[in-house]
């Protein structure tokens, strides 16, 4: 039997690396209701909040989250797409957000794949950082910034199946997916990178809920 955290409602798949470390695929889900030790907000470069996911875990986290952002963008200015930084997760029940900044989709000639690959590794690298066990992702760059989630799913769960192998602490990763085309999307370039590519070694587990 499969026993679920508290907090997951609608896992449909996951993948279970050799190591034993998981991915979970979960939706319609809000993630601003994860109880991960952070969540990853799809931020943009001036870090002050905007609309879609980032909106909701301000509106959520409360003030403490931009206090920090604006101490952060105070030093670098703006974050570049593909990096992330860490702050306290405010009025969340997470205890960390991760905010990475996605690729604005141009067509995918202007290195936007490499951009969303390096947002996935950066965040997971910074959980691993402060020795965080588990964090959740929603699905980067697909809403404002247009990058087509067929083209999205591949790239966010390759890079997340790579970094996740590497890391010394995190071991479960989330992908907290808003809408059911979504979550398909995602549970399908899954199981078609499964069969693709013989050296991701990871099997998968279906239908807990
Ligand atoms: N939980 C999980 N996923 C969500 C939630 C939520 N509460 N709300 C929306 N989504 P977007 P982007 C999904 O536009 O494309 C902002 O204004 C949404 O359905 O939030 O990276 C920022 O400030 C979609 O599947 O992020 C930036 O300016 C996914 O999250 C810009 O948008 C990403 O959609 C970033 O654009």
């Amino acid at each position: 039997m499969i026993v679920l955290d508290a907090g997951v409602r609608d896992s449909t798949l996951r993948l279970v690396l050799n190591t034993g470390k998981t991915i979970e695929f979960c939706g319609p889900a809000d993630i601003t209701e994860e109880t991960t030790d952070a969540i990853v907000n799809a931020a943009n470069s001036a870090l002050l909040g905007g609309g879609g996911v980032d909106g909701a875990i301000h509106r959520a986290g409360g003030p403490a989250i931009l206090a920090e952002c604006k101490q952060i963008v105070g030093k670098i200015r703006s974050l570049p797409a593909g990096e992330a930084v860490i702050t306290t997760g405010g009025r969340l029940r997470t205890k960390y957000v991760i905010h990475t900044v996605g690729p604005i989709y141009h067509g995918g000639e202007r290195q936007e794949a490499e951009q969303l690959a390096s947002c996935h590794r950066e965040s997971i690298r910074l959980a691993d950082e402060r020795a965080l066990e588990s964090l959740s992702f929603p699905a980067i760059s697909t809403g404002a910034f247009g990058y087509p989630i067929s083209e999205a799913a591949p790239i966010a769960i390759s890079s997340t199946v790579e970094a996740l192998a590497s890391a010394n602490h995190v071991k479960k990763v989330r992908f907290v997916l808003f809408d059911g085309a979504t979550l398909s999307a995602y549970t399908q370039a899954a199981e078609n990178l499964r069969n693709s590519n013989s050296s991701t070694s990871y099997r998968i587990e279906k239908g807990f809920s």
